[in-house]
């Protein structure tokens, strides 16, 4: 008998994308300290695109260009810029209907290596109710790709796309093959009552505390409260919930 199921699978950081990046229809990218949080705040706040780029280069040469951009290098806002990867920074009414680029330590480099992809997609805790409904409409093999941190492994990725994992595979019309999937589905079920006191002791949560960001933290790691789907479309986010 055939199996007609579609793969959903994690791969834990950039580093290991190469290994992936052929078998998959659509990218899910996960940075949700602060990413991808961030880029779903904005999206809900009215935004109406935006480009991520990958280095204070190009994110200059959009400024010179009298776009917004919003630049962050170790957690902190790089200078010269708008403002930097909080998602409180994206809930003001002067960026509604705009366009606006960002460039983030992890986040925006994954969302360009992801680019190869025919379908990428943003996940965050904040929009994951709403991305499982359109990946399972979608009947496609789904990569979840973690931005972790300078190529390293990090926990709240990962239990992002093991709540991707889960209720993919839950409705019986997707399985996964790598043990990183199964992994992250169990991180992710050990911890989604609590995932703020679970992730306590994860290294970016602790970076982001130590700079003052527990705000930020607290929303990054509360699921869905956006309701938006950004996709990529050439060199720009846009949502597709609009
Ligand atoms: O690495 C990134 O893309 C950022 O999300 C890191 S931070 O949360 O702004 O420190």
């Amino acid at each position: 008998m055939t199996d007609n199921r579609k793969r959903v699978e994690v791969c834990f950081t950039p580093a290991l994308f190469d290994l992936y990046k052929e078998d998959f229809d659509i990218i899910v990218v996960i940075d949700v300290l602060r990413a991808t949080s961030a880029i779903c705040a904005a999206f809900d706040n009215g935004v109406e695109a935006l480009i991520p780029v990958s280095s204070i280069e190009t994110a200059k040469e959009y400024q010179a260009n009298g776009y917004l951009v919003g630049a962050e290098r170790e957690g902190k806002i790089v200078e010269g810029f708008d403002f930097g990867n909080s998602p409180y920074s994206y809930m003001i009414p002067e960026i509604k209907g705009k366009t606006v680029v960002l460039s983030t330590t992890n986040g925006t480099k994954s969302i360009n290596i992801a680019k190869s992809a025919e379908t990428v997609v943003i996940g965050a805790l904040s929009n994951m109710d709403v991305l499982n409904e359109w990946l399972i409409k979608q009947n496609k093999n789904v990569l979840c790709l973690c931005s972790g941190w300078k190529d390293r492994f990090n926990l709240e990725d990962t239990i992002c796309a093991g709540g991707i994992v889960e209720t993919l595979m839950e409705t019986g019309n997707f399985m996964s093959d790598d043990d990183s999937s199964v992994a992250a589905k169990y991180l992710y079920l050990s911890a989604k009552e609590n995932i703020f006191g679970y992730l306590k002791a994860s290294a970016h949560r602790r970076r982001l505390k130590k700079l003052n960001l527990n705000k930020d933290i607290k929303f990054c790691l509360t699921a869905n409260t956006t309701a938006v789907i950004p996709l990529l479309k050439g060199d720009r986010l846009v949502n597709i919930l609009k």
